[in-house]
């Protein structure tokens, strides 16, 4: 396989576009595209000028690519994603371009802070969290890369909601990140798709007696595609971003209004315009709704009649080359319902055998696991299934029955469990298909997202699967893009990194290691943390703009930025801070480095429990921060609405990074690569990416604690009693009674009670009280740790220097090596 070589040192061809230039055209858009005028344009104006004069390169880099790649008759990737995290694209199109430099220096000379415009646009969150996030990276990779590639997904109109706080408890807000527009896409008319849902199967035969299966659908739905450019770094790429948007369709359903249902059918069936309206907000928890699994085909048969329509621009009705040219990647299972899609539209459509059909369709798929959690593997009830999509469900059954017969019976010939366990339909009370189960039969490759987590895909949920397929399972460690995550967010540090090791770390991110040559320099030290110092008092001033404290950027400022969720362990990080509460009212002298705990995170609007640990969070840093004997020594900060924007504000400022979940519940994390990249040291489990973060940055520079994946197995299997730890732990009884009193909500005793009550009456799931004395005991390390200047100042370099791996180039090259098998286009 070639190695895809980026040409980091070649100059992007908009570099010579110079500051007097921009100017130009930023002021010739607010008058033609905006209609308005220097002296009385809104700062909102002056963004969306610079927007269009920024599309002007952007567009000619699109333009280019998209003519070179159907030149070339490219082999691509499709990436299927029910979920991009994009964020905010003003500065990242900038830094890509390599316009970021002369952008500020015209704005400057029209009078504008760039900074103040970049704060004009809403966060594009079309995502949750992680697996949305890291879609964006991956996307921004693939262009950096020359890699040709299109993401795939839904025109959401509401992202994920807004956050707010009222007296400590989370609100949802709706988000409407386009109510004005956006100007970043592209609404491409031309393209437009129409899908079916509902009806039923009828059984015809041909003149030739054979059999077919004739679907009528319910209802059909127009699916309206929006562009969104994504721009390579340096590269010469512009790929694309095409989502898709649901309408109304003005074909008018015969069929089902003849029957005489058409309007008590349409009055029960989901409405089309409902379809993309808005994201669901559930991180990690199956929906199981109707309206999740329309969005989910909805977006899966747009896209694949979209490259169907491509391919066959270029190959007519000549199937053969298909699996050459196409490879779909799986974002999880939420778009495995396009593996019947493509068997339907290649055998009631194309005609085509079946087995013909099921050979492309496995050397066409890809499937990405993100999860081991119960509740997040998905499975549709067979009955909602069939209501939705009658002639989906037959072709999963066929799947199924070929896959038992041809595959189970044959390795485990007349063994029933093994049927019933491999079956892609759970059978019982209500009969469920199994997305894992299909994703996993119907693709060629079959990856989890960390080593662990890959090893975990393999021996615990899948085990049968890999007896069947050895060759099928793989892992692809995640990773993050460099030019956001530390170019961007951090100028500060990169233009020492770039001073001080060259500017050819975005493209290749190892040269970092050259870092580690300078970890003993004291001025090098001294250069390094006085950035992190600066990064810190600009956060410092956020906090305070958000909600009101005060906090001192000479504190240690300790980060968990992530979903709320209990296998995350929020509740772990207050359960420790509210030790250290108590230690200090107990001894006022109690000796510890002052530190700003802070936290961000959204929890799902269904999730009781994570809100009350967003409620305990934020009743007890009222308390904390309020109480004069505490003499500043600990505050506490929730951050509300966090989402990308923030987490860029965050990161660069943060001294320690809190990553621990239970062992083998976090599939990869990459908040945790971010943290580490821009200079925090992990207080962390073995979980996840973390293990191979430590592998990198050595024992001396992370703070590791806590039980073992296969330790946590042992306690499960001999027993764990949360009770036992309650009773034995005189800390932790103190502080779990303590949440029962109205010590930190006046008047009303027991509100905070729920934490307690799920670590005791509730078993403690995610194990937090065996995790607490690890736990503090590796925050006992890090205070002494930053006690010592030059040695903390090491660490933090060390972690800049020793996470180069985990840049998502290096991912994106992985799944080029096992799963793709692309070839870089270069583009002039
Ligand atoms: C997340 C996992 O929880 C993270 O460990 C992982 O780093 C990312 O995916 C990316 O692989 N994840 C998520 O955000 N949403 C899901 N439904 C499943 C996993």
């Amino acid at each position: 396989m070639t190695k895809t070589k980026i040409s980091s040192s070649s100059t992007p061809a908009t570099a010579s576009l110079n500051a007097e230039q921009l100017k130009e055209r930023i002021i010739r858009h607010l008058h033609a595209t905006l209609g308005t005028d220097i002296n009385k344009a809104s700062p909102q104006a002056w963004w969306r000028a610079t927007c269009a004069a920024i599309n002007e390169s952007v567009f000619d880099g699109l333009r280019t690519t998209q003519r070179e790649h159907y030149q070339q008759d490219t082999r691509a990737v499709h990436y299927f994603s029910l979920e991009y995290l994009m964020g905010r694209l003003f500065s990242n199109n900038l830094h890509n371009l390599g316009l970021y430099q002369s952008a500020k220096q015209a704005l400057a000379e029209l009078g504008h802070d760039i900074a103040d415009l970049e704060d004009q646009e809403e966060d594009m969150a079309l995502g949750n969290g992680g697996l949305g996030r890291l879609a964006a990276c991956f996307i921004d990779s693939l262009a950096t890369m020359n890699l040709p590639a299109v993401g795939y997904g839904i025109h959401y109109e509401h992202g994920l909601f807004q956050q707010e706080f009222q007296a400590g408890r989370q609100i949802e807000r709706p988000d409407s990140w386009r109510e004005y527009g956006n100007p970043w896409e592209i609404c491409r008319p031309e393209s437009v798709q129409e899908i079916s849902v509902y009806g039923y199967v009828e059984t015809v035969y041909d003149l030739q007696g054979r059999m077919k299966k004739v679907w009528h659908p319910g209802r059909i739905i127009k699916g309206v595609p929006w562009d969104i450019p994504v721009v390579g770094y340096h590269g010469s790429s512009v790929n694309v971003l095409r989502l898709w948007e649901s309408r109304a369709s003005d074909f008018f359903n015969w069929d089902v209004f003849n029957s005489g249902g058409y309007v008590d059918a349409s009055r029960e069936n989901i409405e089309a315009e409902t379809i993309s309206k808005v994201l669901y907000p559930n991180d990690e928890t199956e929906a199981g709704k109707e309206l999740r699994l329309i969005q989910q085909y909805f977006f899966c048969s747009c896209s694949l009649k979209d490259i169907i329509r491509r391919y066959k621009r270029a190959h007519g009705d000549d199937w053969s080359k298909f699996p050459e040219q196409v490879v779909i990647q799986l974002n999880d299972t939420h778009p495995a319902v396009a593996i019947p899609e493509l068997m339907r539209i290649l055998v009631d459509r194309a005609d085509m055998h079946w087995d013909e059909a099921w050979g492309i369709c496995q050397q066409v798929f890809a499937y990405t696991n993100h999860t081991l959690l119960p509740e997040a593997l998905e499975s549709w009830s067979v009955r909602m299934f069939e209501k939705v999509l009658p002639r989906h469900l037959e072709i999963i059954y066929e799947i199924n029955r070929r896959f038992l017969l041809e595959q189970v019976d044959v390795r485990w010939p007349g063994d029933n469990d093994k049927k019933r366990k491999l079956s892609i339909i759970e059978e019982g009370h209500e009969p469920m298909v199994r997305m894992g189960h299909l994703s996993v039969v119907g693709s060629f490759r079959v990856n989890g997202v960390a080593e662990v987590h890959s090893k975990l895909v393999q021996s615990d949920l899948f085990p049968e699967m890999v007896a069947l397929w050895p060759e099928k399972f793989t892992n692809v460690t995640n990773g993050v893009t460099p030019r956001r995550w530390l170019k961007a967010c951090n100028p500060r540090l990169s233009s020492m990194l770039d001073r001080l090791i060259g500017s050819d770390w975005p493209t290749d991110l190892k040269q970092l290691s050259k870092l580690a040559a300078h970890a003993d320099d004291p001025k090098v030290q001294d250069d390094f943390m006085a950035i992190k110092q600066q990064n810190k008092a600009d956060l410092a001033k956020v906090i305070q703009d958000l909600t009101g404290v005060a906090v001192d950027p000479a504190a240690i400022f300790d980060i968990q930025i992530k979903r709320l969720h209990e296998y995350k362990r929020q509740h772990l990080n207050l359960l420790h801070i509210l030790a250290l509460y108590r230690r200090i009212l107990q001894n006022p002298d109690y000796d510890m480095v002052p530190r700003v705990f802070i936290f961000g995170a959204k929890a799902a609007p269904g999730y009781k429990l994570a809100k009350e640990i967003i409620y305990a969070i934020n009743k007890v840093a009222e308390k904390i921060n309020h109480d004069k004997r505490v003499k500043d020594r600990i505050k506490v900060v929730f951050m509300p609405n966090y989402r990308v924007t923030l987490a860029e504000k965050m990161i660069p400022a943060a001294d320690v990074s809190e990553q621990i979940s239970t062992a083998g519940k976090e599939a990869s994390g990459t908040g945790n690569m971010k943290l580490a990249l821009n200079g925090a040291i992990t207080v962390g489990t073995l979980d996840g990416a973390n293990i191979e973060i430590a592998e990198e940055v050595g024992e001396d520079n992370i703070a590791i604690f806590g039980l073992t994946v296969d330790e946590v197995k042992a306690l499960r299997q001999s027993g764990y009693h949360s009770r036992d730890y309650y009773h034995n732990n005189p800390e932790i009884k103190a502080i779990l009674d303590w949440l029962e009193t109205d010590y930190f909500t006046p008047g009303k005793p027991g509100e905070l009670a729920a934490i307690k009550h799920s670590l005791l009456e509730g078993g403690d799931p995610y194990l937090v009280l065996a995790d607490f004395e690890g736990y503090q005991a590796a925050q006992q390390q890090i205070d002494g740790w930053y006690r010592d200047k030059a040695g903390w100042a090491k660490k933090a370099m060390m972690n800049t220097a020793c996470v180069g791996k985990f840049t998502s180039d290096r991912s994106i090259q992985d799944y080029v090596d096992r799963v793709w098998q692309l070839t870089p286009c270069k583009v002039d």
